[in-house]
C-alpha cells in the first residue's frame, strides 16, 4: 500500500529514520529553509526523495532525509469511488476474470440499470399487471416479467460474448446468434418476486454464468438442425452450480443493489442515482455464522412434513433466553436473501404436500444464491445435500432450499435427517 511521508530539514527532536525498502512507493513533501524550496508535495519512491536531497545539497542547503508518516494524506478522499466498472477492470488486471467475462458482467449491470428504471416507473408507464400469457411453468406472466426478459436477453446478446441464455421466462435455452467470442452460458431470472411489483415491494434479477462449453455454439451456417442445437443447449445449460464462474443478483428496493461474486468473496454495489453508476458499498460480505431471523412462507405450515413442523415450532420456543426467533418474509427471494446475507439467519422454501420439490428453480434461483451464500461463508442446502452438487436434469427443475447462516442451515438439516 502506498504510504505518505515527509522529507524535511532536521530538528533536534526528529530522529532520522531509514526505510527498510528504498524503492517503496510513497508520496512525500520536500521543504527547505534556504534555497527557495519551501514545501513541495510529491509522489514517488524514496529514491526520488534522495535525488531531491542531492539537489538541495548541491544548492548549498544542509538538510537530512527525515521520513515520517503523513497525518493527512493517508485519509481516503471523500470523492474516491470504486465503481463496478473499475472493480471489474481490477479483477481482470489481477487475472481473476478474463476480458470476455468482464464484458458479460458489464452487460448484465446495464440490464439491471434498465430494469431498475422500468420497475421504478411501472405504475406511471402502465407496466403493472399481467401480460395475459403464462410461462412454461404455468405461471401468469406479468408485463414486467416479459419486458425485463427482453431487456436482459438483448443486453446479453449485444455483448457478443454470450453463447447460450436460459431464462425463467423462456421454455428452452436459446443459442445466441450474435455471439462472436466468449460463448458464456448465462442463466437468469430477469424479474424474481414479480408478484410484488404492483405493490411496489422489492423485486430482483438473479443470474449465474457458466464456462463456455463446446458442442453448444450457435452456428447457423452448419447443417445442425435446430432441434439438435436446442438439445445441445439444454445439455450445456444443465450444469451443477459447483461449475459456476460467477453469480449475482440485483435488488430493486429502496436502493438498487447489485451483489456479485466471481469466486473470490461477495461484493455489493449500490446504484448511485445521480451518476447512474454502481458504486462499491459492501466489500467482502460475510454471512454471520448464526442469526435469529427465519424467513419461510408459514402459510404452508399445514402442508409441511412433521419434521419441518417440529423445527418451526422450536424456533418459536422462547427457551431459557426468553427470546424466540423473529419472522421476516417479504415473499421475494432476492429481498429475503439479501437481508439474510447481511443480518444472518435462514431463508427456506421447503417442499410441501402440493409441491414436492418446493417452488424455487435450481438453475437460476437456488444455484446462484447458494454460490453467493458459500462465497460469503454461509450454506445452501436442499435439506440433505449441498445445492451446488445437484446436477440439473431439467432446465426449470425445482428444488427445496434452505440457505443462510451455516449454523442455521445445519440446524434444519439435523431436524430433517
Ligand atoms: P414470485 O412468484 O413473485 O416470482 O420464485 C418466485 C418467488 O416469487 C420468489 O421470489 C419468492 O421468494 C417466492 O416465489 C414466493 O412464493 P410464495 O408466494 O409461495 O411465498
Amino acid at each position: 500500500m502506498a504510504c505518505s511521508y515527509f522529507l524535511s530539514t532536521p530538528t533536534p527532536s526528529t530522529p532520522t529514520r531509514q526505510p527498510a525498502n528504498p524503492s517503496t512507493s510513497l508520496s512525500w513533501v520536500a521543504s527547505s529553509i534556504h534555497g527557495g524550496l519551501s514545501s513541495v508535495a510529491m509522489a514517488g519512491s524514496i529514491r526520488d526523495a534522495r535525488s531531491v536531497m542531492t539537489r538541495l545539497h548541491l544548492q548549498g542547503v544542509r538538510a537530512t532525509l527525515t521520513i515520517e508518516p503523513s497525518k493527512t494524506s493517508a485519509k481516503k478522499s471523500q470523492y474516491e469511488l470504486q465503481t463496478l466498472t473499475g472493480w471489474l477492470l481490477k479483477q481482470e488486471q489481477s487475472g481473476v476474470i478474463d476480458a470476455e467475462l468482464t464484458i458479460v458482467l458489464s452487460s448484465i449491470s446495464l440490464a439491471c440499470k434498465q430494469i431498475a428504471s422500468l420497475v421504478q416507473r411501472a405504475g406511471i408507464s402502465n407496466l403493472t399487471g399481467v401480460q395475459g400469457a403464462t410461462n412454461v411453468q404455468g405461471e401468469d406472466q406479468k408485463k414486467l416479467d416479459v419486458v425485463s426478459n427482453e431487456v436482459f436477453s438483448s443486453c446479453l446478446r449485444s455483448s457478443g460474448r454470450t453463447g447460450i441464455i436460459a431464462s425463467e421466462e423462456e421454455d428452452i435455452p436459446v443459442a445466441v446468434e450474435e455471439s462472436y467470442s466468449g460463448n458464456y452460458v448465462v442463466v437468469f431470472d430477469p424479474l424474481d418476486g414479480s408478484s410484488n411489483i404492483d405493490a411496489a415491494v422489492s423485486t430482483g434479477s438473479i443470474f449465474g454464468i457458466y464456462r463456455p462449453t463446446e458442442g453448444c455454439l450457435a452456428n447457423l451456417d452448419d447443417d445442425t438442425s435446430l432441434d439438435q442445437q436446442a438439445q445441445n443447449c439444454i445439455m450445456n445449460v444443465c450444469q451443477p452450480g459447483s461449475n459456476l464462474l460467477a453469480a449475482g443478483y440485483c435488488m430493486y428496493s429502496s436502493s438498487v443493489i447489485m451483489v456479485l461474486s466471481v469466486g473470490k468473496g461477495v461484493h455489493g454495489f449500490t446504484l448511485d442515482p445521480l451518476y447512474g453508476e454502481f458504486v462499491l458499498t459492501h466489500s467482502d460480505i460475510k454471512i454471520p455464522s448464526k442469526g435469529k431471523i427465519y424467513s419461510f412462507n408459514e402459510g404452508n405450515y399445514q402442508l409441511w412434513d412433521d419434521k419441518l413442523k417440529k423445527y418451526m415450532d422450536d424456533l418459536k420456543d422462547p427457551g431459557p433466553s426468553g427470546k424466540p426467533y423473529s419472522a421476516r418474509y417479504i415473499g421475494s427471494l432476492v429481498g429475503d436473501f439479501h437481508r439474510t446475507m447481511l443480518y444472518g439467519g435462514i431463508y427456506g422454501y421447503p417442499p410441501d404436500k402440493k409441491s414436492k420439490n418446493g417452488k424455487l428453480r435450481l438453475l437460476y434461483e437456488c444455484a446462484p444464491m447458494s454460490f453467493l451464500a458459500e462465497q460469503a461463508g454461509g450454506k445452501g442446502s436442499d435439506g440433505y445435500r449441498r445445492v451446488l452438487d445437484i446436477h440439473p436434469e431439467q432446465v426449470h427443475q425445482r428444488v427445496p432450499l434452505y440457505i443462510g447462516s451455516t449454523e442455521e442451515v445445519e440446524k434444519v438439516e439435523k431436524y430433517l435427517a
